[in-house]
């Protein structure tokens, strides 16, 4: 014995489910309860805090939260921290794409600055050759498209290398696919925490409780229940452009300082739709969310 006093064993929390919060350390998975001044202070724990606990008994795997380290990122649906990936996953077909769905999710992860990766999902179903049209979109704005077929087996191995060491939420309409893909991961490539990791369900009503789980790889995945709608908080009409990484070397050559780029003349951000070097689409979507939010209308 050095007597030196021990430092606070330090994990990570994986979910939080009727006030008890499983916190995955180094070595084991502790049910904890978090002490009462988080509640006080409106800091309640979060699925990916990294906290310091003590443990209170080794055998049962029970403790407490003592500390909540500093977050770098806090994202309110789903109620997650440290998240610094979006994986917006899209289906070739049934469902549909919902374009301004996956705009908004890259708008969010842009004002969150988190890093994306956009699956382009059901590769199988992909007759018509609709994945060529979605990665020109987003490649030409500088996303990362991954395409992948669950049912086939496609595109996992990739998908794998992006999440490695990182937290990421998966995000998309409903249906798309995202709990198949977890699915499947979790299948092949997670790690075994013990009794506690629990399972994402398969299904329509699946993740009511945002949870990380554990991949072997060092990173985290979260699933999230699909949506139907966005909103778009927090931004500006008049800033919107900046959330386009493809409008960005272009805006500031417009004529116009602070133009819009929809009616102006002597306008670079057209001059590159016109060129082709803007997807129209996401340059009409661009048009609708700025009408939208000058209107202050909740998008
Ligand atoms: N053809 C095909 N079907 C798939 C694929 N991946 C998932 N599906 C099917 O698509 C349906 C929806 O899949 P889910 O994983 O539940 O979709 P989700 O995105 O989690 O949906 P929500 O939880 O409602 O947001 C299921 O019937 C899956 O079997 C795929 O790669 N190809
Ligand atoms: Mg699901
Ligand atoms: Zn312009």
């Amino acid at each position: 014995m050095t007597g030196e006093v021990e430092s606070l064993p330090s994990g990570i929390i994986l979910k939080g489910i009727g006030g008890f919060y499983y916190v995955k350390t180094s070595n084991a998975v502790y049910e904890c309860r978090a002490r009462g001044i988080f509640r006080k202070d409106d800091h309640s724990p979060l699925p990916g805090d990294r906290v310091g606990i003590t443990v209170l008994d080794e055998d049962k795997k029970t403790g407490t939260i003592d500390e909540i380290l500093p977050r770098e990122s806090h994202l309110v649906r789903p109620a997650v921290a440290n998240v610094n990936q979006l994986a917006v996953v899209l289906a070739v077909k049934s469902p549909s794409p919902d374009f301004m769905l996956v705009d908004k999710l890259l708008i969010t992860a842009r004002l969150k600055e988190l890093d994306v990766v956009i699956c382009v999902n059901k590769m199988d179903l992909d007759e018509n050759g609709e994945c060529k049209n979605i990665r020109a979109a987003y490649e030409q704005a500088g996303y990362p498209c991954i395409q992948l077929s669950s049912k086939f087996d496609i595109g996992f191995d990739i998908l794998k290398h992006k999440l490695q060491g990182k937290i990421t939420v998966f995000a998309g309409q409903s249906g798309v696919g995202k709990s198949t893909i977890l699915n499947k991961i979790m299948n092949s490539w997670i790690m075994k925490t013990g009794d506690i990791s629990g399972k994402i369900e398969r299904g329509r009503h699946t993740t009511r409780h945002a949870e990380l789980v554990e991949l072997e790889s060092g990173g985290y995945v979260v699933d999230t229940p699909g949506f139907s709608s966005l909103e778009l908080t927090g931004i500006k009409s008049s800033e919107l452009d900046t959330f386009y990484p493809e409008f960005n070397d272009r805006r500031l050559h417009c004529k116009f300082i602070g133009c819009s780029h929809i009616s102006e003349p002597g306008c670079s951000v057209k001059e590159a739709l016109e060129a082709g070097l803007i997807d129209r689409g996401r340059y009409l979507r661009y048009i609708e969310f700025y009408n939208a939010l000058k209107q202050r209308r909740e998008y």
